[in-house]
C-alpha cells in the first residue's frame, strides 16, 4: 500500500476497495462488516442531546467498543488498520464511514454521497451510553423509538434496514445465525423481496434467541429474519416501503443513498464551504 498525500481520498477508496477481497472471512469478503462498523459508528446518535454519531470514533474506547452491540466490529477495525497506517492523515471517523459507502458501492450497490472531516478527538468521559443500538430480538416500538431517536422517519427505517440484503448473523457476536439472502456480498432489494414473498417460520435456536426462518427452495440454504425485520412487514405504516422496494430496485438504490449518508452525518456540522466545525465534540450531555 503506498502512502498517500492528505486529502488524496481517491487513494484511500482504492486501497478499501482492494482489502475487500478476503477469502479466508465470511463469504469472502469484509464488505458487509465494514457496513456494519460504519453504521454502529453513526447509530448513536440522539438529535436531543446531540451526542453519540460518527464524530470522534469513539468505538476505539470500551465504553463504547464494549458495549455487547458492537461485538464482532473488531475484525472491521483490524481490516482497516493497513489503510490508517499507509494513510495516517485520515481520521479513524472518516475511514470508518468511508469504507462503508465504498463497500456498498463495490458490491454492487449505489454511490452514496461522503464527505470527510470528522474529528477523532472524543472527550472519552463523554462516549454514548451502551443501549443506543436497536436490539435484534424486539418489535416495532423499539425500532421507532431507536431510529425516531436519531432523526430518521418511518420510510427511511426501512430504506435503512434494507443494508441487510449483506452479510449475516454470527451466533458468537450477537446470539443469532445465518444469513437474510443467498448472495449475502451482492447489494440489491432481495431481502424486501424476501420479506414480502416467502413464508417465515419462527423457531428459538439452542441458544434460546428466537428467530424466523424460510428454506430457499432452489439452494436448499436456509435464510433467516430478525424479529426486528419481521415487524417491518407486521407494521401497518413499514410494510408499504417494504412492498415498494420489493418492486422497484431502482427506488430503494436511490432512497438508501440518501438515507446512508444522512446517518453517517449525524451530528456532523458544516458551514457553506462543507469544512466541519464542530471537531471539538465535547458538547451536549452524555449522561442524560
Ligand atoms: Zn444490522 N444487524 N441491524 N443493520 N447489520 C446485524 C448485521 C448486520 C440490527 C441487528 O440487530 C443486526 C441495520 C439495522 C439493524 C448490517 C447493517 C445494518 C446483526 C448480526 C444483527 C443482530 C450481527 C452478528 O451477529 O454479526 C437491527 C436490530 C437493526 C435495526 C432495527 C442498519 C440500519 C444497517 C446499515 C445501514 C450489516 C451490513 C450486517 C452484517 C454484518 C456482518 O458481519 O456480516
Amino acid at each position: 500500500m503506498a502512502k498517500s498525500t492528505p486529502g488524496d481520498y481517491d487513494a484511500v477508496r482504492e486501497d478499501i476497495k482492494a482489502l475487500l477481497h478476503q477469502p479466508e472471512y465470511d463469504d469472502g469478503s469484509a464488505g458487509p462488516v465494514l457496513v456494519r462498523l460504519a453504521w454502529h459508528s453513526a447509530g448513536t446518535y440522539d438529535a436531543e442531546t446531540d451526542t453519540g454519531g460518527s464524530n470522534g470514533a469513539g468505538m476505539r474506547y470500551e465504553a463504547e467498543g464494549g458495549d455487547p452491540a458492537n461485538a464482532g466490529l473488531q475484525h472491521a477495525r483490524v481490516f482497516l488498520e493497513p489503510i490508517k497506517a499507509a494513510h495516517s492523515w485520515i481520521t479513524y471517523a472518516d475511514l470508518w464511514t468511508l469504507a462503508g459507502v465504498v463497500a456498498v458501492e463495490a458490491m454492487g450497490g449505489p454511490a452514496v454521497p461522503w464527505q470527510p472531516g470528522r474529528t477523532d478527538y472524543v472527550d472519552d468521559s463523554k462516549l454514548p451510553p451502551p443501549g443506543r443500538l436497536p436490539d435484534g430480538a424486539l418489535g416495532a416500538d423499539h425500532v421507532r423509538a431507536i431510529f425516531y431517536r436519531m432523526g430518521f422517519n418511518d420510510q427511511e427505517i426501512v430504506a435503512l434496514c434494507g443494508a441487510h440484503n449483506l452479510g449475516r448473523c454470527h451466533s458468537d457476536r450477537s446470539g443469532f445465525e445465518g444469513a437474510w439472502v443467498n448472495n449475502p456480498t451482492r447489494f440489491s432489494n432481495q431481502y424486501f423481496k424476501l420479506l414480502s414473498g416467502v413464508e417465515w417460520k419462527e423457531k428459538t435456536l439452542e441458544n434460546g434467541m428466537r428467530q424466523f426462518y424460510y428454506i430457499d427452495e432452489d439452494s436448499e440454504e436456509e435464510l433467516m429474519m430478525l424479529p426486528t425485520d419481521m415487524a417491518l412487514w407486521f407494521d401497518d405504516k413499514f410494510r408499504p416501503y417494504v412492498e415498494k422496494y420489493a418492486k422497484d430496485k431502482d427506488t430503494f438504490f436511490a432512497d438508501f443513498s440518501k438515507v446512508f449518508n444522512k446517518l453517517l452525518e449525524l451530528g456532523i456540522e458544516r458551514d457553506a464551504s462543507g469544512r466541519v466545525t464542530n471537531t471539538d465534540n465535547v458538547k451536549g450531555g452524555y449522561h442524560s
